[in-house]
Parts: structure tokens; sequence; C-alpha cells
């Protein structure tokens, strides 16, 4: 069963800056440092179609075209925007684990074809953020890496057991995650370009060239890899809040802006397969002051009526006699439900 997804952000950093300047869409552009001496960070697709790509220096992107618009990098504005693009892509799943600002695996476990998730997680990340993801789908983490890439961008593409070996043997070795520029260099100093080159050494033969990546190689490209998708461990808490139409202090409203939050907290955990051992509630007040609140216990905490009892005991701590703005509960000290506490990951 085909039940890891890897999604990856098509020219991230482009499109989000495309997001910011819609004008850009249709336009080569790249981020990347200002000056002719500095590299492109990366290149939306348009300005692929002229050989840019990332890495190169900017003053050959602009020989190769000379109307490209160069845009400087905003690391702060990318984060923000991976988060919006992750936390709705997290909903899709039972676990996510985000490898890197633009890319996460997630594992899925219902019976929903895998093509028609994969084409609403597309779907809803576009609406809602603005961003074209791409994403691979198959029955390990580095049969579906590749499929992402697979026809990017917008592209979705499935790689089954059947198709393996085969359906890689015309890939360039470059696309084997896990061989870096030395090792690809080294291979094709010995004749060695496609996968299918790479097929025919033996295991001994890698492991003496790369030690234990060599193994590691030997075995992917047959479609053999045990490694699991784990919750990441940056991940450190789950959370809602909500800024009230008006302000009040009206305890009937506060508790159910409780209720309604822990309901939402209690199916996110659940979805997620976690617990929490500690539960944090934040207020805004009308004065724009925050205040906070916490409550750590040693039984875990899962259940909607728990949340919202330990709530509104915070609650009360808080109360003065300026109204609440805003109110928002967020659970930390995550584990997965099978107990291992997920620092053991960090
Ligand atoms: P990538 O996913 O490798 O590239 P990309 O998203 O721009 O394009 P693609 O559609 O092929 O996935 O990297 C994600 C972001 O990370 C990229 O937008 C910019 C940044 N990045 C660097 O900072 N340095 C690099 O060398 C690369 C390759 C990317
Ligand atoms: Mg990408």
């Amino acid at each position: 069963m085909n039940n890891i997804l890897h999604i990856d952000c098509d020219a991230f950093y482009a499109s989000c800056e495309e997001v910011r300047y819609p004008k850009l869409k249709n336009h080569p552009m790249a981020v990347g440092g200002l000056s002719n001496k500095s590299i492109i960070t990366t290149a939306n697709y348009k300005a692929r179609e002229y050989g840019i790509h990332s890495a190169m220096p900017v003053f050959i992107a602009k020989k190769l075209c000379p109307n490209l618009v160069i845009v400087g990098v905003d690391k702060k504005y990318y984060k923000e925007k991976s988060i919006e693009v992750f936390d709705i892509i997290e909903k899709y799943a039972k676990i996510k684990e985000q490898v890197s600002i633009d890319e996460a695996y997630l594992l899925v476990e219902d019976k929903e074809n895998r093509i028609n998730k994969a084409k609403r997680i597309q779907k809803e990340v576009m609406e809602k953020t603005g961003i074209g993801v791409s994403i691979g789908i198959s029955y390990n983490k580095f049969l579906a890496k590749i499929s992402s890439d697979w026809n990017k961008p917008l592209g979705i593409k499935e790689i089954n057991s059947s198709d393996i070996p085969h359906i890689l043997k015309d890939l360039d070795i470059s696309k084997v995650h896990g061989l870096g520029r030395k090792s690809t260099k080294k291979l094709r100093n010995i004749g060695i370009h496609k996968i299918e080159d790479l097929l025919s050494l033996d295991e001994e033969f890698l492991k003496n060239l790369f030690g234990k990546q060599g193994s590691y190689v030997y075995h992917v490209i047959r479609g053999e890899d045990n490694r699991k998708v784990e919750i990441s461990s940056k991940r450190k808490s789950i959370g809602r809040e909500f800024t009230f139409k008006e302000n009040t202090l009206d305890l009937r409203i506060l508790h159910s802006y409780i209720d309604e939050i822990a309901k939402i907290l209690e199916s996110d955990m659940n979805d997620r397969d976690i617990k929490a051992y500690t539960l944090n509630l934040k207020i805004k007040t009308e004065y724009f002051k925050t205040h906070t609140r916490s409550h750590t216990q040693e039984v875990p905490i899962y259940k909607k009526e728990d949340i919202a009892s330990i709530s509104k005991d915070l609650l009360e701590k808080l109360i003065s006699n300026e109204k609440f703005r805003l109110l928002g509960i967020s659970l930390s000290n995550l584990s997965k439900n099978n107990h291992t506490q997920l620092s053991l990951f960090d």
C-alpha cells in the first residue's frame, strides 16, 4: 500500500515572492543576492526556461536572461508562508514529518485514493496560500521523494512496487537523494551516470566506495527503504486562538470559546495520534496586554473535557477588570500515543 506522500513546494522562495508581487508571475524572476557577484537562491519556472537555476552566479543568470527580475531573500517571510502551507497539509495525515522549509513526508492511513488526496491537498494549499506543491506517492520515503520531483511544477506521481526497478533506470544518479556532489562525481569518473548503471554495481563495491552510505544506496535504488515517517521533532505544540468580535469579560462567552477550542484540539490530537502534558492558556486584553498561564501534569491531556476544565481554572487566575479581546489554548510537551516522548527525536 502506498502510504507515504512527499510534498515539495514548487520554486518555493520564488513562489512566495509571486504571492507578494503577483505581477512577477508571468515574468522570469529569481530570488538571490542583488549584486552581480552573488548567486541565485532559486528561480521561478519561467526563469528556468532560460537555464537559470539555484547556485548560479547572478551575472551568468543575467546574461542568459537580460530582463530577469531579481528579488532579495526574505527568509522570515518564507518561514511564515511555510508554516501556513504545512499547517494545512498536516490535516491530511496521521503523521507529518517536515524535513525542510519546503518539504514534508506524510504518513496516510485512510482508504482515500492517493491521487485524489494529493489533488485535494494541492488545491487547498493553492487556494489558501497561493503556493504550488508537487506530491510524490509511494510505499517508502526514498521513492516518494523521487516521485515528488517527477513532473514539477504542480506534479503528482505515484510509484508502485511493480514499477521497481525499471522506472528508475533512466534517471540521472544526481536524483538519488543521499548521494552528494562528491559521490556523484566519483561515480561519473568511472562511467556511472544513470541509475541503470548504478544497479549493475554490487553492494560490496558501493560499500568500499562510500562506506555505510554505499549500502544505503544499493538498497534504495531497489526500492528498499525502511526509514519511518516520524512526527517532526520541531513540532513543539499545537494550538488555536480566537479574536472576539467584541471585547468581553462575560464568563459564559469565554467558556463557550474554551469548549469550542477544546473540541478542535481533541480532534487534532486524535488525528495525529498524540497526547500532551502541558496546557497553555493565553489571553490578550482590550489594551493589547498578553497574559499566559500554564499547567503541566503527569497524566496526559487529550480529552476535550480535560482541556476545557483546566483552561477554565487557568482563566480564573487571569480575570481582572480589563476585557479580553483574544483567547488561545495550546498544548505542548507532546508525545506519541505509544508514549515515546517527542524530545527523544530531537
Ligand atoms: P528546493 O525545493 O530544492 O527548490 P525549489 O523549491 O526552489 O524548486 P523546486 O520546484 O525544484 O522544488 O529548495 C527549497 C527552497 O530552499 C528554495 O526555494 C530556496 C532554498 N534553497 C537554498 O536556499 N539554497 C539552495 O541551494 C537550494 C537548492 C534551495
Ligand atoms: Mg521545492
